[in-house]
């Protein structure tokens, strides 16, 4: 490293301060949904992000999606997939594979890149002491889970002890041996709602809310998302992630981002930098 750069280096960690001493001890839940999941190198760095967050003193909970992983092994088994309103339509041999790829090969991919980075992850499902507890959340959807009973004490025992929750979206039912397939952005909502987060970042593929001009909101109300809803200028994908948004809020999260996961360091710079990632909803 030259000398200017070490002097930038020492400039960048100084101005950060003011930003690691306000979320010294916030919980931050940090949804990675599939398509932000890069190759090795990105996980690598998502990996860092997360275990810098740690160390300076956040909390942070790590709530994983999986869909594309899910359609590759369905795809080699020959099981058929279907989405209605931006869910999968699952069926018993799909909610198997759901279970196998998100706590399986996913979790751990992302357990490991972490525990890689230094940090100390332990992966678990929504089903780890009954975390969320789920009903049915349409007829339609077969073994899809609405989160209906959250038990969030396992997630504060963890970060309290020093280590990163990673949890995959699958959970339990009220009856014995149920399992569901849960949306990952519905997952992350409801848990940053039961432990009341300060914030909720959604990494997902695009670059955040846009307005019907095409340019991304940096900073949205509430009402104003409700207004892009009802107009139009918010639509399909984007629907389910907003609306986890307006749900963490109102079950008293300060704050969600929505933002590009793919972005080097992109929850860094939106936690640690006066300018911010993505569009920020808050009321
Ligand atoms: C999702 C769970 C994984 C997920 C699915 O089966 O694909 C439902 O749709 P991303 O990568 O965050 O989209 N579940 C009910 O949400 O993954």
């Amino acid at each position: 490293m030259s000398r200017e750069a070490a002097l930038a280096t020492a400039k960048m960690l100084s101005e950060a301060l003011p930003h690691l001493q306000r979320f010294s001890g916030a919980v931050v839940v940090v949804k990675f949904g599939g398509n932000a999941m890069g190759d090795d190198a990105a996980m690598a760095e998502f990996a860092r992000d997360v275990v810098l967050m740690k160390q300076v003193g956040v909390n942070p909970v790590v709530v994983h999606g999986g869909g594309p992983m899910i359609n590759e092994m369905l795809t080699k088994l020959g099981i058929k997939s279907e989405f209605v309103r931006g869910k999968r339509v699952t069926d018993k041999a799909t909610v198997e594979v759901v279970e196998m790829i998100l706590s399986g090969l996913v979790n751990k991919r992302i357990v490991q890149a972490i525990n890689d980075q230094g940090g100390r992850a332990v992966g678990i499902s929504g089903k780890d002491d009954d975390l969320m507890v789920c009903e049915a959340d349409d007829p339609e959807l077969g073994f899809v889970g609405r989160p209906v009973e959250m038990n969030v004490q396992v997630l504060r025992d963890l970060y309290a002890a020093g280590i990163i929750p990673v949890v995959a979206p699958v959970a339990t039912g009220m009856a014995d041996n149920e399992t569901f397939n849960v949306n990952g952005d519905t997952a992350a909502g409801a848990i940053a709602g039961a432990l009341k987060a300060d914030r909720l970042l959604l990494l997902t593929d695009v670059p955040g809310v846009k307005n019907a001009a095409g340019e991304v909101l940096t900073q949205i109300t509430p009402a104003e998302i409700r207004a892009m809803i009802a107009d139009g200028t918010i639509s399909g994908g984007m629907i389910p992630k907003v609306e986890t948004a307006l749900y963490a809020l109102e079950q008293g999260v300060r704050a969600v981002t929505i933002l590009d996961g793919r972005l080097p360091n992109a929850a860094i710079l939106e936690l640690f930098t006066d300018h911010g990632a993505g569009s920020q909803i808050r009321s």
